[in-house]
């Protein structure tokens, strides 16, 4: 079975697929998924923060807005020999691929980012896929990473467009749009997803899937975390997810986007080992290995390798899904930094939450 790759989905089919009996929904999903997938098959990423909180930005779920009182300390850039150190270890549990993430509102040229780029470059020859999760890039910062050897760039939708200007204000839903079609302009890969569990209605999870599966081609990859809620964020009361809305997300964005790796990111924490197994056998074939998110808590290595090993599921080889980047190195390197000041935009509205 070919699967075309449709990017003109409606928020009303999307629901319909959403709101199908749990039965059906799993099978349709279970039987696409199989059609580009090996369903024993799941992709096992580690995170990494390499400069944690101190964030300039208001993101309503997030502990690492220096705005809100949670308990993140803030720490400046990890070395590259520390994150070199941190990706053998995420080799050693079986990780293929690993994340680095930056409390930034936006890349700015200059040391800092010079210090990403050596790591990506380090990281790559040890055969990991890099990924960095960094804010919002320039074409040019784009290209400077797919120089580097960068694998994936990850910059999540995070809701739909409406129901986003109800949990950050500092930055628009277009802003997040051109980084990735800046990522688009390389050879990196796009992971984009978002996050379920904010107060937001069905309509805005099904708005999501609608805004990333208009995206052309497809993402590569889409994170669906849980909202973990952190005390002393905006978002703190909220209610965790039931599992059920997780196993019907899952599943819908899997039929939207078939040959896509759907990840089951951030609040496994809360989910039984069988509502785990739903969500992969409803489509889910990625998750985040390692105890700890960037700054919240995952679930032990040991007890996702007894799943793994319950359910008969097999770590993803690195470049499974598309060859190894080459890494130039900075002197053959082509772009240079230009100490762009870009303009994002800065919305005028305030948060509900
Ligand atoms: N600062 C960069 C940015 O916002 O793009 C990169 C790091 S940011 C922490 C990456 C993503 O983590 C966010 O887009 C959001 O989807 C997710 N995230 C942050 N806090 C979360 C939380 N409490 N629960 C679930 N996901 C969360
Ligand atoms: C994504 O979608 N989820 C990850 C990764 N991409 C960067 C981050 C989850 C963060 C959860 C909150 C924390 O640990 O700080
Ligand atoms: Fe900053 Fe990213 Fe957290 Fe928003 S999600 S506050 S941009 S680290």
């Amino acid at each position: 079975m070919t699967l075309k790759e449709r990017h003109d989905w409606t928020k009303e089919e999307v629901l319909e697929i959403y709101n199908m009996s749990m039965m059906d929904l799993m099978y349709k999903a279970a039987s696409i998924h199989r059609a580009s997938h090996d369903p024993n098959v799941v992709q096992v990423s580690t995170l990494l923060s390499i400069k944690t909180g101190g964030c300039p930005e208001d993101c309503a779920y997030c502990p690492q807005a220096a705005r809100y009182h949670t308990d993140v300390e803030a720490q400046g850039m990890m070395t590259v020999d520390q994150i070199k150190q941190k990706a053998i270890q995420a080799k050693s549990i079986g990780s293929s691929r690993l994340c680095m993430g930056a409390a930034w509102r936006n890349v700015k040229d200059g040391p800092e980012f010079e210090n990403v780029l050596e790591a990506v470059r380090t990281v790559n020859k040890l055969d990991m896929e890099v990924c960095c999760t960094l804010g919002m890039i320039t074409e040019n910062q784009a290209k400077r990473l797919a120089e580097a050897g960068l694998y994936a760039y990850n910059h999540n939708l995070d809701s739909s467009e409406e129901y986003y200007k109800e949990v950050i204000s500092t930055r628009g839903y277009q802003d997040r749009l051109d980084t990735i079609e800046n990522v688009r302009k390389t050879s990196v890969t796009v992971c984009s997803g978002g996050i379920i569990g904010m107060g937001e209605k069905v309509e805005d999870r099904a708005g999501m899937l609608v805004a990333l599966s208009n995206l052309v081609p497809h993402p590569e990859s889409v994170p669906i975390n849980a909202l973990v809620s952190v005390e002393g964020t905006p978002l703190e009361n909220q209610e965790s997810v039931e599992i059920w809305e997780m196993v019907r997300m899952v599943a819908t964005a899997r039929i939207v986007m078939p040959t896509t790796q759907v990840r089951l990111s951030a609040g496994r924490t809360q989910m039984s080992p069988e509502g785990q197994a739903m969500c992969f056998f409803a489509g889910a074939n990625s998750i985040f290995a390692g105890d700890k998110l960037l700054t919240t808590p995952n679930p032990e290595i040991s007890d996702d390798m007894k799943l793994f090993a319950a359910l008969g599921l097999n770590p993803q080889k690195p470049f499974t899904k598309k060859s190894k980047p080459q890494t130039v190195e900075a002197e053959d390197s082509q772009y240079e930094s230009l100490g762009e000041k870009p303009k994002w935009s800065r919305p005028t509205h305030s948060i509900s939450k």
